[in-house]
């Protein structure tokens, strides 16, 4: 690896630069090449040895002030080069310079107050995935942070607990910006889950999955989201993890833009606790696990019951990309009751939609919704403010056609049903994120409960919404 002090190599500036120039062009022929001609192959030149790394936990953020009832931060959107693969140095884009940014730890009902730095060449914002926030402080995709532009966001957390996560949610270069860096957890914790006595503190991991495809030079390559092969956890590949005899609480992410994760243990029993919104009513053990993009997974995992020495791997289907070293004895205090939180019912719904997302493919792909291409000057539709509404989310691209999933800012909802038939595993519990495979359709519902003004509902398949695979509804008194 030649040691540039330039803060991109020439590959990358060219890549970049196409896009700056011409976000949406530039998104649309890393696009057309999903569907064309595949990337060569490269980085095969690299040797490369598996679980030769330890799992980086990512740092918690430290609020610079507190004020009452509000912690508040700052933290700078900025090129940094970091080590990915070991012993040579990847240009990226980080909060804080780190490739996963540093964990911000709130509390329910304390707020969050932040300013974000734009120190990159070009615009960005920030999206809270899973928060319940005001629309000025949501991030949406028209409401930017321009090049040496600071922005200040607030964050009630008048929610749950949960595993969030911040990302880039400016229009047309999402994918590109949270491809190169721009992610990090955002964990709120919940006095009453304290009293579970569930794994906690170093017990208590978040661990964020994605993929990416690295050049000969390290570089990171934005391209066709099906040519990948690297997945990258917690920023590194293919490393180990060393853990106690005792439980812990993993909390999983697909930071990916548009990969999909079959999580698995060798077969050995994970216990699910949680997912988008929060802790499960009651705990549920499964061996396997899906996750797509932007979706979250909660899991309680004994390695009490494996002896010392023993290696377990996490796989994504048959892909290692994750092995636990049982290292030592512990003493553990933790619990995981039989009842976890009693998710309340919602009222009667009042208004059922139907949400459809599709390509059309006569030209270069533009993503719709509904028929129709992102327009941030249209409101595609009014919600009133206090009502419940069902939504019949459909992947209208036909039983062969294209993947895609569905994301709604604002609230979590509960999957009620796919085409008639009961939900998914990885629908349980409260959700912002799901899965609609080709040819299928999903009903979710969700009351609007007090925040008003406009929310984008869309693909989380970041390619696919940067394109145009986006909408957006107004809450209205
Ligand atoms: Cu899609």
């Amino acid at each position: 690896m030649t040691t540039s002090r330039m803060p991109f190599s020439r590959r990358n500036i060219l890549a970049l630069g196409a896009m700056s120039t011409a976000g949406l062009a530039g998104s649309v022929l890393s696009y057309r090449s999903a569907f064309g001609t595949s990337l060569p192959e490269r980085g095969s030149s690299r040797s490369f040895t598996p679980f030769s790394v330890p799992m980086p936990i990512p740092p918690v953020l430290r609020p610079h002030a507190v004020h009452g009832d509000t912690d508040l931060y700052r933290l700078a959107v900025r090129q940094a080069q970091v080590e990915i693969l070991p012993g040579t140095t990847t240009p990226v884009l980080g909060y804080g310079g780190d490739f996963v940014g540093p964990t911000i730890l709130a509390s329910s009902g304390r707020k969050v107050g932040i300013v974000f730095d734009n120190s990159l060449d070009r615009a960005t914002n920030v999206h809270l995935h899973g928060g319940h926030v005001a629309a000025a402080s949501d991030g949406h995709p028209m409401d930017l942070i321009q090049p040496d532009g600071s922005k200040y966001y607030e964050y009630e957390n008048r929610q749950q607990g949960a595993t969030l996560w911040y990302h880039d949610h400016s229009h047309g270069t999402e994918a590109e910006h949270v491809y190169r860096g721009l992610s990090g957890f955002y964990l709120i914790q919940d006095p009453e889950e304290k009293h579970l006595r569930l794994p906690c503190g170093s017990y208590d991991v978040p661990i964020m999955l994605r993929d990416a495809l690295f050049d000969d030079d390290a570089n990171m390559v934005y391209g066709d989201p099906t040519q990948r092969p690297t997945v990258l956890v917690n920023g590194a590949h293919q490393p180990y993890f060393r853990v106690a005899r005792r439980k812990y609480r993993l909390r999983f992410l697909n930071a990916a833009t548009e990969r999909r994760f079959a999580l698995n243990l060798d077969g050995v029993p994970m216990t699910k606790i949680g997912s988008d919104g929060g802790l499960l009513a009651s705990p549920v053990p499964v061996t396997e696990h899906d996750l797509s993009a932007g979706e979250r997974v909660e899991f309680v995992i004994d390695f009490g019951q494996h002896p010392i020495g023993t290696q377990l791997l996490l796989a994504d289907g048959t892909l290692p990309i994750l092995r636990f070293d049982v290292v030592a004895d512990s003493v553990d205090h933790s619990r995981l009751p039989d009842r976890l939180r009693a998710l309340p019912p919602l009222p009667r719904p009042r208004v059922n939609r139907e949400i459809t997302l599709s390509f059309d493919m006569s030209g270069d792909p533009v993503g719709l919704v509904n028929g129709k291409p992102f327009d941030p000057a249209r409101v595609d539709f009014r919600v009133r403010r206090g009502d419940t509404e069902i939504w019949n989310v459909s992947n209208g691209d036909g039983e062969h056609g294209f993947h895609h999933n569905f994301h709604l800012h604002l609230e979590q909802f509960e999957v009620l049903d796919r085409d008639g038939a009961p939900p998914w595993e990885s629908d349980r519990g409260l959700k912002d994120t799901i899965y609609v495979p080709p040819g299928s359709s999903a009903r979710l519902k969700t009351r609007f409960t007090d925040y008003l003004g406009k929310y984008v509902y869309h693909c989380h398949f970041l390619e696919h919404s940067a394109v145009g695979m986006m909408a957006q509804f107004e809450v209205v008194r």
